[in-house]
């Protein structure tokens, strides 16, 4: 689907002073390639490294009959999520015995994983103090639907592969987000796929962007940007989001995701932590 979407921009290792002036300050969404080739975790994250380094680890995985995990923020939340060894993960992803089973390790924070953690500095195009960084696996027809992050995102395939639907982060109401109590309210209502035009009409005039990310790419989302990820191969990748400055945390994305924030009581961290790092920043000048 959405073949006949633009095509994203592909830059082929730019200077990391290319990269900012190009694309980040200008938020516009960009594949890299040929730029990760140095960076440990493309020569040395195999299936078989991993399982070798945690594979007695047991974490929380979300699984699911056709690929489309949807509620998985809501069971997480209410902790029905099975534990499991990650070397069965591993196999179950990448070397799957009934190909209908899918599963998927959801945006698992890094920091935890000792030597992984060590082996994956941030990469040089991460412009700004990064607040999480992530590992994320999945079987192929595993789908991510649309949905804005609050912060820039340098997201890395490290092995298989995956399409990227965008649509521009000014195409807030064309995508009719959810309630801003939701628990997923950065995500949209309609279904791209197949939109209800009749319930979701402005959809008619939101303008999608494809991407395909293979081994050694990495796409650069900017902050708001919509996007849905689809695992086309089973895929191992690694992302970093970097802190947002004050007016881009400003912005009606930024306004309508904090009612849920406050309620869940992550909202004052990320006052301080935009506040912090915005002084720093300036003093640091
Ligand atoms: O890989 C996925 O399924 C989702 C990734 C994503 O949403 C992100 O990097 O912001």
């Amino acid at each position: 689907m959405f073949e006949d979407a633009a095509p994203v921009d592909v830059a082929l290792a730019p200077s990391v002073e290319e990269f900012a002036e190009r694309y980040v300050r200008p938020e516009r969404p960009v594949i890299v390639r040929g730029a990760v080739k140095d960076w440990p975790p493309s020569y040395k994250w195999t299936p078989e490294y991993l399982k070798a380094m945690y594979g007695t680890r047991i974490l929380e995985i979300g699984v699911s009959t056709n690929g489309d995990y949807l509620d998985y923020a809501e069971r997480l939340k209410i902790g029905v999520e099975p534990k499991i060894a990650f070397a069965k993960v591993v196999d179950s992803i990448f070397a799957p015995a009934n190909a209908d089973e899918k599963c998927r390790v959801h945006q698992q924070p890094l920091h935890t994983w000792g030597a992984l953690n060590e082996e994956s500095p941030p990469i040089r195009y991460v412009l700004r103090k990064f607040i999480t960084k992530n590992i994320w696996m999945g079987s192929t027809g595993n789908v991510t639907k649309t949905h804005y992050d609050t912060e820039d995102n340098i997201n890395i395939q490290l092995l298989g592969r995956k399409e990227i639907i965008l649509f521009p982060s000014t195409q807030l109401d064309e995508l009719y987000p959810r309630s801003a109590w939701d628990y997923m309210s950065n995500f949209s209502r309609v279904e791209i796929e197949k939109p209800d035009l009749s319930r979701y009409p402005l959809f008619n005039r939101a303008t999608p962007f494809r991407a395909i990310l293979e081994p050694g790419d990495f796409i650069y989302i900017p902050i708001y940007w919509w996007h849905q990820f689809r695992t086309l191969e089973a895929s191992l990748n690694v992302n970093f989001w970097w802190q947002a400055r004050v007016d881009q945390a400003l912005r009606r994305h930024g306004l309508h995701y904090w009612p849920r924030m406050a309620r869940d009581r992550y909202l004052h961290r990320t006052i301080w932590r935009t506040v912090v790092d915005s002084v720093s920043s300036f003093v640091a000048r």
